[in-house]
């Protein structure tokens, strides 16, 4: 792509440029004076010296497009159309905030303003971007994404996977690097290999530009020129814009700062806020009354906007507790589960099909989940069925693809993403812990994030270390994910739905085994189970056994075993493990005095603990014996078949576990 000036930007955009360029100086200036006094606490990264890029790339979007920001956000936000008021107040950690407090100064954002969050993760907004590109996409829209993200972003895996991925699927995403040239105290030259970082673009096959970041009109005419591209869907841009800081990395600065005095000075000689006044000036589009009636307005909008801060509430305990978690909905169980019997896999594809042919907004995405239906053949046939657009063979890059359904799930969408086999979920805990779970949160506890990202997990299938754990633990530990694990087909399908439909991001565990033995009945009519129902899957009064995902069928086996030995056995699926249902085994331990917990995972901090220091806590009076554990040892999948056999509890283990109950 080459700088093109022909355009020239209308009068009325280069006044709002200008305008946006001050109003974020004072905001940054008012911060640091803020943050001096105590007012505003933690840490703040000002904007000053960057306020054109910002300025000048807002000012050439149009309603419905998003961004998404970063640690150094102030400036987006306010270029997005924040008001300052709600700003400062954020910064001052207060209810009316943007983010009630919750978010603070590196996550401050709005949704409605289409801000898809300021990161305090490096390098996160790529694939948040991506997503929402790729929702504007499948929704047959003219709305683009950019990211914002800084020069030390650009070494993050997701800025080449990210740019990868909008280049192969042509998605309407501009990816705008504010290259300050240091990421912290560390210069970019000593980290980049490349000269420019816009010289990257060429290896995704999408036009790379570098441009002066400090001139707002270029930014604004570049800029524009790449949303001309990506709205006829011609794809990605990636625009590095050249600038930089002018104080310390942030206002907390507790290193020291390595840039030379010259190399300062001579960057405050390129102020983008004189540059602009000055050709403003000269070109007539604005006059020193003018300019004086735009400090004077910006003046009292700071003035008013601290006062506001200041005089506002402090967010309390209960909103904080509701921001958490979106409310879950309310489903009802058919009232016969008929006779016609599906395996786990099919009942899982007809969840899935049921629910894309009744909600446009559902669609799939995977390793090889399109062509094939997946390893699992869980999508089989759906590629046929919804076309390309709604199922997609994503690249071999989780943390990208998930990433891309965070993103496309805050802008609307309800993204279901396999992960090929789950212990492949560690390349991208990322976006599942640090995006998926807290961005609801972080943005104060209006936004909803309804995506689904589920896969096989487990072993028995003699597939080894790396792709047989079970890790449910990981999952439950984080507040904002639900996590679910269902062990029947009628459960399979009733809970995907459930999952699908449910606002919060929602983890879906499915045990390998279970495709390959697990089948029963399983009504046509598309229904959803609730969340947080656990199911007694065998009733009985002598001992509860509290089984998860694989080891249900094997309790239920255990139990029919001992049933001949006149031992009645209880055994309860939670279905859910958050929300956990405790009520039902409070109440069936209540009756059989004696609890059994048993999951395939390793016993140590497995989820098998948090079931059983909660029963210890809650009805510990009503226990004749200790609470038991059965699970892996501490051991990574062996490969060997014996040994494997050994690591899984068995049914024989169960009774011998349960027998030391009784
Ligand atoms: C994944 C991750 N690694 C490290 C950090 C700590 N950190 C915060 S900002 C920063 C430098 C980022 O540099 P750059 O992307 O160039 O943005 P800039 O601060 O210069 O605007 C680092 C190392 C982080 N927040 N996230
Ligand atoms: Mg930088």
């Amino acid at each position: 792509m080459t700088k093109k000036n022909i355009f020239i930007a209308e009068p009325e955009t280069q006044r709002k440029i200008y305008t946006n360029m001050r109003r974020i100086r004072a905001f940054e200036d008012k911060t640091t004076e803020l943050f001096e006094k105590g007012v505003v606490k933690g840490t703040a990264h000002s904007y000053k010296g960057e306020e054109a890029i910002a300025s000048s790339v807002c000012a050439a979007l149009m309603d419905g497009d998003f961004i998404a920001s970063y640690h150094r956000g102030h400036g987006h936000c306010i270029a997005k159309g924040a008001k300052l008021d709600r700003m400062m107040a954020e910064l001052m950690g207060r209810q009316t905030g943007y983010c009630q407090g919750l978010g603070g100064s590196m996550h401050i954002a709005n949704l409605e303003l289409g801000i898809l969050g300021a990161n305090g993760i490096v390098g996160a907004a790529m694939p948040l971007s991506t997503g929402a590109a790729l929702a504007t996409k499948i929704n047959g829209n003219k709305n683009v994404a950019v990211a914002f993200f800084g020069d030390g972003a650009s070494n993050q895996g997701v800025f080449h996977e990210s740019m990868n991925l909008a280049a192969v699927w042509s998605l309407p995403v501009i990816f705008v690097c504010e290259n300050n040239q240091y990421a912290l105290t560390t210069a970019y030259r000593d980290t980049t290999a490349v000269k420019q970082i816009s010289e990257r673009a060429a290896a995704y096959g999408i036009p790379g530009v570098t441009i002066d970041g400090n001139d707002a009109t270029e930014v604004y005419l570049v800029m524009r020129e790449a949303l001309e591209r990506a709205r006829a869907g011609e794809g990605p841009t990636l625009i590095e814009a050249m600038t930089y800081r002018w104080g310390q990395h942030s206002l907390r600065a507790n290193l020291q700062d390595p840039r030379p005095q010259e190399e300062i000075d001579d960057w405050l000689s390129k102020d983008p806020v004189t540059r602009m006044e000055t050709n403003l000036l000269s070109d007539d589009i604005l006059t020193k009354k003018d300019i004086q009636s735009i400090s004077d307005s910006v003046d009292t909008e700071i003035e008013n906007a601290v006062k506001y801060g200041i005089d506002s509430e402090q967010p309390n305990f209960e909103s904080m507790i509701d921001a958490v978690y979106a409310p879950h909905n309310k489903h009802t169980e058919p009232s016969s589960k008929g006779d016609r019997v599906l395996s786990y896999s099919e009942a899982l594809n007809e969840a899935l099909e049921q629910e894309m042919a009744k909600d446009k907004t559902v669609f799939l995405m995977g390793e090889d989940v399109g062509t094939t239906g997946g390893i699992f053949q869980v999508s089989k046939g759906l590629m046929d069925q919804f076309g390309r657009e709604r199922v997609r063979d994503t690249p071999i890059s989780e943390a990208t693809f998930v990433g891309c359904g965070v993103g496309a799930a805050i802008a609307g969408m309800r993204p279901v993403v396999e992960i090929q086999i789950f212990d492949f979920v560690a390349l991208t805990m990322d976006m599942l812990v640090n995006q998926a779970a807290k961005f609801r949160f972080m943005l104060g506890g209006n936004p909803t994030v309804p995506l689904v990202v589920r896969g096989p997990q487990g072993g028995g299938i003699r597939l080894a270390a790396q792709h047989s754990q079970s890790l449910e633990a990981w999952f439950t530990h984080i507040p904002g994910l639900v996590v679910v694990a269902p062990s029947t087909a009628y459960d399979a399908k009733g809970l995907l739905v459930a999952a699908i439909r449910d606002n919060n991001p929602v983890i879906f565990l499915e045990q390998k085994l279970l495709y390959l033995n697990e089948s029963g009945p399983v009504p046509e009519e598309l229904y959803a189970i609730p969340l947080g129902k656990a199911d007694v899957k065998r009733e009985g009064k002598d001992l509860t056994i509290v089984a998860t995902s694989g080891m249900v069928p094997r309790a239920i086996g255990a139990a029919k075993t001992l049933e001949k030995e006149g031992i009645d056995v209880e055994v309860i699926d939670p279905r859910t493990l958050h929300p956990l249902d405790e009520e039902t085994i409070i109440n069936s331990v209540k009756k059989t005095n004696r609890l059994l917990i048993v999951h395939e995972a390793c016993v140590k901090g497995g989820f098998g603990a948090e079931i059983s220091a909660s029963i210890g806590d809650k009805a510990f009076d009503y226990l004749d014996a200790p609470i038991s554990r059965l699970g892996a040892p501490h051991t990574p999948m062996p490969y060997n078949d014996r040994l494997e056999l050994e690591v899984i509890p068995s049914q024989e283990r169960i009774i011998a576990a349960a027998y030391k109950l009784l």
